[in-house]
């Protein structure tokens, strides 16, 4: 049992190691990228639509959400691999250029996303919305500053 334990808490060690392990191609580290961008923008937009009332709160379905979102946020970044600001992407070559900002900005995401897991353990619609708006802020600056239009 012990042995299983430590077994499994060495697999977890490894999960940011295996996420930034080099892509066979380019074109693998941008679909990677989109793709879980792609999955946190469904998930973080039905929490969205909840609480700007465009479709009835589910508190289940928007914990669910925001643990999905949680994890999927610490996707993306590894795969901003040198030399893929060009091909089907919208990476601008800020993200190369000044990549303390852009480490800075993914920070701001994944830090705001354990309080809006919070709040959806609270099922407290307002405490989500609030949460919400603080991700949905940190969202924003990056893609201003770092996603074409
Ligand atoms: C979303 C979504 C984003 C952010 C962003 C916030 O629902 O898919 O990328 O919110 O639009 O400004």
């Amino acid at each position: 049992m012990k042995k299983m334990i430590i077994a499994a808490a060495a697999a977890a060690a490894f999960l940011p190691v295996l996420a930034s392990a080099q892509f066979a191609k380019t074109e693998d580290a941008i679909n990677y990228r989109q793709s879980a961008l792609f999955i946190m923008g469904q998930h973080f937009g039905r929490i969205g639509a909840m609480v700007n009332d465009k479709i009835p709160f589910d508190a289940a379905e928007a914990k669910a959400s925001a643990g999905i979102v949680n994890v999927v946020a610490k996707l993306p970044w590894p795969a901003f691999v040198p030399d893929s600001s060009k091909g089907e992407t919208k990476a601008r070559p800020e993200i190369w250029q000044d990549s303390a900002k852009f480490k800075a900005a993914q920070e701001r995401l994944v830090g705001s996303l354990p309080k809006l897991v919070a709040a959806t353990d609270t099922g407290d619609k307002a405490k989500i919305k609030e949460a919400f708006g603080e991700a949905a802020s940190a969202c924003k600056n990056c893609h201003d500053n770092f996603r074409a239009k």
